[in-house]
């Protein structure tokens, strides 16, 4: 199959114009940034603001270009103001520089390993006919989203808060394809292979696996619809698996490989990368065949929340003022969020809205009335149906993994 990288031709550049505000965008600091580039959290290091441009990937609309080769790009935060991420302005996030063009007509996806006694091959059509479809709407969150605010700093992809995105997928459930395949006694692990590839061999591909529990989940699914639509080439089309719950590492893009294993996946993006200090977060999901006994791999995404409007940080006094956002997290789904006007202090419960199922963003709301002139120290606290809630301040650790300290907005009433 023929490979392309992306035509730096096709790129459409957008200039300054566009850029959108952001909260933080006036805080302490955000000024450097704001002339030609994005809106950027004051926090991210110094580089990121130099850099990052809005750029339109082919077939995408303007995101954060935070690296092209592989592209990596993020939501600006004014995408959340929806619930549902369009595809179009869903971030992207590759490993790997060769991707390629998959054409739906001639991929197959091949089921086998050592663990699956009939091995077999699925077409597009023969996936999107042959098993029962499911619909359910889920985020899909780099686990190295927010790293750009890591404190102290963490190597990577420096993140602001838009490597994430909520969509309605469809697709088939992984354990009706695995049932086909004829699953032996001793599988342990669910093996997932992409099309895309890396440029230099010494770059090890890009294969992730799950543990079978995880696996055979009836919510994890091989999907080919986001949003109503076929998956747009930069997420996955034709094909990608969806874990939900689980951080986007594990949400295979253009899945070629299913692979039954009786034995661990040993390669660096198992026993390298993803891998959180044990009992830091409070994970309830385990992946038991990949523990270490000083780390573990990175489950399921920890409760979290997004400001999402007023999106600047001045407000004029006598005009109501509503705080709105975003909460949402690994899948036990959200049941309050409370707002603090005085950094913490004192909490009163904010607004739900609608219920677009466990693993959904959950937008919310919380009126101020017509505030006085005056300086409010804004946050935003979710707690999930398991009593898990956001710490003040994003758990350290070396990949700056699962940030979700709790979201904050200083606004100043004039
Ligand atoms: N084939 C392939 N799938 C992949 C990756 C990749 O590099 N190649 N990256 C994973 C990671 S780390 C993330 S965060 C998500 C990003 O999904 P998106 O690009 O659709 O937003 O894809 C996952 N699936
Ligand atoms: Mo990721």
């Amino acid at each position: 199959m023929p490979r392309t990288g992306i035509d730096r031709r096709e790129m459409l550049r957008f200039s300054a114009g566009t850029a959108l505000s952001a909260p933080f965008l006036a805080a302490a600091g955000a000024a450097a940034f704001a002339s030609d580039g994005p809106p950027l959290d004051p926090r991210l290091p110094a580089g990121v603001g130099t850099e990052a441009k809005l750029e339109a990937l082919p077939g995408k609309a303007p995101l954060i270009k935070l690296s092209y080769r592989p592209p990596n790009y993020e939501s600006p935060v004014s995408v959340f103001k929806d619930t549902i991420t369009p595809n179009e302005s869903f971030f992207v996030r590759y490993h790997l520089a060769d991707i390629s063009n998959v054409n739906a007509a001639t991929w197959r996806l091949a089921i086998g390993g050592e663990g699956a006694a009939t091995p077999f091959e699925i077409g597009y059509d023969d996936l999107k006919k042959n098993y029962e479809p499911v619909e359910f709407v889920a985020v899909c969150q780099c686990s190295g989203n927010r790293r750009g605010l890591a404190n102290p700093h963490a190597a990577g992809v420096q993140w602001g808060v838009g490597a994430m995105g909520n969509a309605r997928w469809k697709g088939a459930r992984l354990k009706d394809i695995l049932a086909k395949a004829g699953l032996k006694e001793d599988v342990l692990e669910i093996a997932f292979d992409g099309a895309d590839g890396p440029v230099v061999d010494k770059t090890p591909d890009f294969v992730k696996s799950l543990p079978l529990w995880k696996a055979l989940d009836p919510d994890t699914i091989v999907a080919y619809e986001m949003n109503g639509e076929p998956l747009p080439h930069f997420n996955g089309f034709p094909a990608r698996l969806v874990a939900p719950g689980w951080t986007a590492t594990y949400w295979m893009k253009h899945l070629t490989r299913i692979e039954a294993r009786s034995k661990p996946l040993d390669n660096f993006w198992m026993k390298g990368a993803y891998r959180v200090p044990v009992r830091l977060f409070p994970s309830t999901q385990r992946f038991i065949s990949q523990e270490a006994p000083a780390n573990t791999p990175i489950t399921e995404i920890m409760v979290n929340s997004l400001i999402t409007s007023p999106l600047s940080t001045e407000v004029k006094s006598g005009d109501t003022l509503t705080i709105g956002g975003i909460a949402w997290d690994g899948g036990f789904g959200i049941s309050s969020v409370e707002i603090s006007q005085d950094g913490g202090k004192t909490w009163t419960d904010a607004e739900l809205g609608p219920d677009l199922g466990r693993y959904s963003f959950r937008a919310w709301q919380f009126s101020l009335g017509r505030p006085p002139k005056g300086k409010l120290d804004i946050v935003a606290k979710a707690t999930n149906a398991i009593g898990q809630s956001q710490p003040m301040t994003a758990l350290s650790n070396p990949a700056g993994y699962h940030h979700n300290a709790v979201a904050r907005l200083a606004l100043t009433v004039g």
